[in-house]
């Protein structure tokens, strides 16, 4: 048998140590919200391999739609002779994003890519160059996904220069003392300081902050946000790669704020397993750019277009949306239980199922406890928990687990949650 140890010797021989493991365990096989290592031990995943797999992993319907593609054909390339699971996903797509206005999609790969496209984009409806981001987001790993990730360590040291006229704005964290009017004063600031506003093309926000810690930016922000968009005419991008597909509680999290986007960014749990990312945003702008502008090779697999028609129909039909709340408010309880007994839990997070929690010294937001956050993974991972960490302070656990958990599951995996963190807090 193949163990996990023989397997990471391997990997370390061959594989970069750019690329990080959580853990050191391989995966063997995976099924709904647990999976099996090579070793045949079983895990409850709390990570759905970053928010991927709200539809669980290998869903049945999602696996058969997949299976029947593979019949037909794997790859024409959309470009060169074009399919139908394309066009309609792209009428799903244009149909289910929020906003009245005509919409139009395209497809690409990975987040980072529907990034630049939305940027891309951006720029050539407005004839504009600038960028705003904030601070702590997370963008991706090209370029310019880099230019626009508001966090240095470890995604963008060493490898600059960036792309240029990109700005960073503070996102709102009242627990680290910013609130809405003294980011909005920021912003601003910049807009007198640095940048013209009618140089901005456009402004990316994640409606949750992701690998930056699980902040959720207050309704009344990004209602700011949209309309001094409004105001300059710079395009809205929503970046919802890890909040979307019923993550939140609704299909897309800037709905919680009752706010149009003019750009959405999607990947992740799209397409239910599969490398699928999308751009879908208002026509009059996703159809600046001219024919030959936009693409790439395997943006839109049929494969994993014919997974994202199957993984919408799933979060659908089987209520995802409720259920994200439900496991919410499951874990909260939970998690509100322990901070009463630990002064490590600094603060509890949630919007629907995304819910994290910051890990402190002291119930003190400025004594982060990222040693902490390392050990509770591990420790978790050897009870049979995956769960992962995020935040620019490497403090906080989020928790992703798939929407298609039960709830017996669920629970067990925060018996598993609360003994491992017991053991270690100090
Ligand atoms: N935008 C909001 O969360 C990817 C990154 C993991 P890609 N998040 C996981 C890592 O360490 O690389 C992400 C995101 C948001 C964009 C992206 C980028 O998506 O599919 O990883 O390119």
């Amino acid at each position: 048998m193949t163990t996990n140890t023989e397997l990471h010797r391997r990997r370390e021989a061959a594989v970069v140590r750019g690329v990080a493991n959580i853990l050191s365990v391989y995966a063997e096989r995976a099924l709904n919200a647990e999976l099996w290592d090579v070793e045949g031990r079983r895990y409850i995943d709390f990570a759905s391999g970053i928010a991927v797999v709200n539809t669980g992993h290998n869903h049945p319907r999602v696996r058969a739609a997949v299976e029947a593609q593979l019949q037909k054909f794997s790859h024409t390339c959309f470009q060169v002779t074009p399919y139908e699971n394309y066009v309609a996903l792209a009428e799903k797509l244009n149909a289910i994003v929020p906003g009245s206005e005509p919409k139009k999609t395209i497809f690409l790969t990975t987040g980072a890519e529907a990034v630049e496209n939305a940027v891309k984009i951006a720029r050539f409806a407005t004839g504009r160059s600038g960028v705003i981001a904030f601070s702590g987001a997370f963008h991706g790993r090209t370029m310019l996904g880099m230019a626009l990730t508001g966090k240095v360590a470890p995604y963008k040291v060493g490898f600059g220069p960036f792309p240029a006229d990109i700005y960073h704005a503070p996102f709102p964290i009242p627990y680290h003392g910013v609130d809405v009017a003294d980011a909005l004063k920021a912003l601003d600031h910049l807009f007198r300081s640095e940048i013209d506003p009618a140089r901005v093309a456009a402004m990316i926000i994640e409606p949750v902050l992701g690998e930056g810690g699980f902040y959720v930016a207050p309704p009344e922000f990004l209602q700011a946000l949209r309309r001094i968009c409004d105001e300059n005419g710079i395009v809205f991008i929503a970046d919802e790669i890890q909040t979307g597909f019923a993550r939140t509680g609704r299909m897309f999290a800037i709905e919680h704020a009752g706010v149009e986007p003019d750009i959405m960014t999607l990947a992740k749990s799209l397409a239910g397993g599969f490398p699928l990312s999308a751009v879908t945003g208002k026509a009059k702008i996703m159809d600046a750019p001219g024919p030959g502008g936009l693409g790439g090779t395997y943006a839109g697999s049929p494969i994993a277009c014919a997974a994202a028609l199957a993984a919408i129909e799933v979060i659908e039909k089987e209520k995802l949306c409720d259920r994200a709340q439900q496991i919410g408010q499951l874990i909260r309880s939970r998690l509100r239980t322990m901070q009463e007994k630990l002064s490590c839990i600094g603060e509890i997070r949630a919007l629907g199922a995304m819910v994290s929690i910051e890990l402190v010294k002291n119930h003190n937001a400025a004594e982060p406890d990222a040693d902490l956050t390392k050990a509770l993974v591990q420790e978790a991972a050897k009870r049979g928990l995956v769960i992962l960490p995020c935040g620019v302070r490497g403090n906080v656990i989020r928790f992703l687990a798939p929407l298609t958990i039960s709830d017996a599951l669920l629970e067990e995996g925060m018996d598993i949650l609360v003994a491992a963190l017991e053991h270690i807090a100090h």
